[in-house]
């Protein structure tokens, strides 16, 4: 009995500290559809900036777009939820920390379209087109959370 004691509190040493570890990244969920490369690459973007991600294949986004609360005309080509907030198109790292720290009362970020040099859509050998991190809510009210200039 103390010897069984003994193994389990070994154990548990063993594998507590992995599980702490695991259970303080942030989770966010992600549907694509299963052919989008740049959704691939900003789901890496994601990792590599410590979320986990949940990555979802569906045929088409634009029924979670609906759920989620995103406008149509702020759509791009992949949908997340991260603690409740919407996450549309390809939005940095950065603002999602920033979004989760301040907590806005807002139904989401958004980055619309597909801007070329915004994470997950870089050409290499081109320059970053200009774009807005954009913060709407509920009631229709957008602002821009974040601007990011051009960049050659
Ligand atoms: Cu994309």
């Amino acid at each position: 009995m103390k010897r069984r004691t003994f193994l389990h509190g070994a154990l548990a040493a063993a594998v507590l500290p992995l599980a702490a570890s695991a259970a303080k990244k942030t989770m966010i969920t992600v549907y694509k559809t299963p052919t989008c490369g740049c959704c691939h690459d900003w789901v890496e973007h994601l990792q590599k900036n410590g979320f986990q991600v949940i990555v979802n294949d569906v045929p088409s986004t634009t029924p979670y777009r609906a759920k989620f609360g995103v406008p149509t005309d702020l759509g791009s080509c992949h949908t997340g939820v991260v603690e409740g907030y919407a996450l549309e198109g390809h939005v940095p790292a950065s603002e999602i920390s920033r979004l989760l720290a301040e907590r806005p009362k807002a139904r989401g970020l958004a980055v619309p379209g597909m801007p070329v040099g915004s994470p997950g859509m870089e050409v290499e050998g081109t320059r970053r087109d200009a774009f807005d991190v954009v913060l709407f809510a509920d009631d229709g009210s957008r602002k821009v959370f974040q601007r990011y200039a051009a960049r050659s």
